[in-house]
């Protein structure tokens, strides 16, 4: 890729949507209004019948009532969703995280009605949808994927010779799956048929589909994704990466950016080959790169998201580049040299850690009145949040409340600002994750960055050590 030329003879965007529609609810929702207002573009909101004293609701321009709060009925219902947006008369729709982002169904009915959808094509959002075909399509790119079947495994004939060249342990997924779900790990070539046949039928209750794959089972991996925007015309710019390793159950914890664990030469390796590799795919708008890492070092592909995520602002602290704002002007049809307006630079080190309304330890959603709400604030600290005190977390949706975000000039000081950020941040009347992030921020193996996706297992297991009163 060219490094990206400051170009002063067009410093201002034309082409801009007048109106955009916000199909979704809480932080996320909040984020994109404060892109559409920088932008001089007219935020729309949606909101369930459980929503109507959001701050989504007010500070947009308009808001409509889409509905009663169960999401099937309200955020997921896309005929109510598209009502919205025709009788706001909308320019454009931009899906946030979660709900329809991904639903290369609603991203075709958006264009069908003539509203630009602010993602990619719904052909590469279900292309990517289909982990399968993601992988196929990647490889056949030249980036490297971890040794496994090729296309779908027909039976558990077929999953038995694939694990014999691949050699165990391997792991079989569900091609309509991604982010953990229809996942099964066979240690050897007895136990194979029958996970096969469980991790299918899984597969096909959960998401109308059985097709499975196989690839070997990285033991210890770590988890590390790259940031992407792409303009219409075919360029690709890589922002870097993100540590995802801190997860429970496939939900992250915490992010950070950069990892420890990527030099930069790596990460200008692994920017140009995927800046050529999605110019080639044609590739649009921001997009997310999952990889694993192995004890090696070496990253191999496992799935692309077509969204913007929830940890897009560590990307956004450390390169200043405003992802949700180049999102809506990519989607306008701006090129990327006019978006970026300059080189890409890393610099410092941020970590983001998600604030969900739910018990520390047991991970139970809890939902109910915020009676006190003191964010905390000052030099390099950011929250994203919709939450305020008096406000009410309602028990229908996602639990995530709050995203603090912190940046210093290395890691050391982003870890250090993180713990008193996160000593100052109070929250009352529900129970919430920032005890448990205190104690991450504590921990030795934390602070020397040494960790991989078991870390939150033995990290819990110390601590429920260490709560038992000797025996
Ligand atoms: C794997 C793996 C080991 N080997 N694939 C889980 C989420 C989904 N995106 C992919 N996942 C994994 N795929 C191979 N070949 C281990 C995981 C995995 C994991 C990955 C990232 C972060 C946390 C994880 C926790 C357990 C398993």
């Amino acid at each position: 890729m060219p490094a990206f030329r400051v170009a002063p003879e067009t410093p201002t965007i034309k082409k801009v949507f007048k109106k955009i529609l916000i199909a979704n609810r809480g932080e996320i929702a909040l984020r994109v209004i404060c892109a559409c207002k920088e932008l001089g573009i007219r935020p729309v909101a949606i909101y369930s019948e459980a929503d109507r004293n959001s701050l989504h609701v007010r500070f947009a321009d308009e808001a409509i009532c889409i509905g009663p709060p169960q999401l099937a009925q309200s955020y997921l219902n896309i005929p109510a969703v598209i009502s919205a947006a025709e009788i706001a008369n909308v320019d454009a729709i931009h899906p946030g995280y979660g709900l329809l982002a991904e639903n290369a169904n609603f991203a075709e009915v958006t264009e069908t009605c003539s509203i630009k959808f602010i993602g990619p094509p719904s052909d590469i959002i279900r292309l990517m949808g289909e982990k399968e075909r993601a992988r196929a399509a990647v490889k056949k790119a030249g980036v490297p994927i971890l040794p496994g079947s090729e296309g779908i495994l027909a039976g558990e004939g077929e999953a038995v010779e694939w694990a014999r060249q691949v050699g165990f342990p391997v792991i079989v997924k569900a091609t309509a799956g991604g982010g953990g779900r229809g996942m099964r790990i066979a240690r050897d070539e007895a136990e194979l048929p029958g996970l096969f046949k469980a991790a299918q039928s899984e597969a096909a209750s959960a998401f109308g589909n059985g097709d499975l794959y196989m690839e070997k089972f990285i033991e210890r991996p770590r988890h590390i994704e790259f940031q992407v925007i792409a303009d219409q015309y075919r360029n690709v710019a890589s922002l870097g990466e993100r540590e995802c390793s801190i997860q429970r159950r496939h939900q992250k914890l915490l992010e950070e950016s950069p990892s420890t664990q990527v030099t930069p030469e790596l990460r200008a390796q692994i920017g140009d080959m995927l800046s050529k590799t999605l110019s080639e795919i044609g590739y649009v708008n921001a997009g997310t790169v999952e990889f694993l890492m192995d004890e090696d070092r070496k990253l191999y592909f496992i799935e692309m998201n077509t969204r913007i995520q929830v940890e897009h602002p560590v990307t956004e602290m450390v390169t200043d580049v405003d992802l949700v704002k180049s999102q809506i002007l990519l989607a306008a049809g701006e090129r990327l040299e006019n978006v970026l307006q300059g080189p890409i630079v890393h610099r410092g080190h941020a970590i983001e850690c998600r604030i969900n309304a739910e018990h520390p330890e047991k991970f139970t959603p809890s939902a109910g009145k915020i009676t006190a709400f003191n964010p905390p604030g000052g030099t390099g600290v950011r929250i994203d949040t919709a939450a305020y005190a008096e406000g009410v977390i309602p028990p229908y949706y996602d639990s995530l409340i709050a995203k603090l975000i912190v940046r210093g000039k290395d890691r050391p000081e982003a870890v250090s600002r993180m713990s008193r950020a996160l000593e100052m941040f109070i929250v009352e009347g529900i129970h919430t994750t920032i005890p448990l992030h205190r104690g991450i921020l504590a921990d030795p193996d934390f602070r020397a960055g040494n960790f991989d996706t078991t870390f939150i297992e033995k990290f819990l297991a110390k601590r429920k050590a260490a709560a038992k009163p000797a025996a």
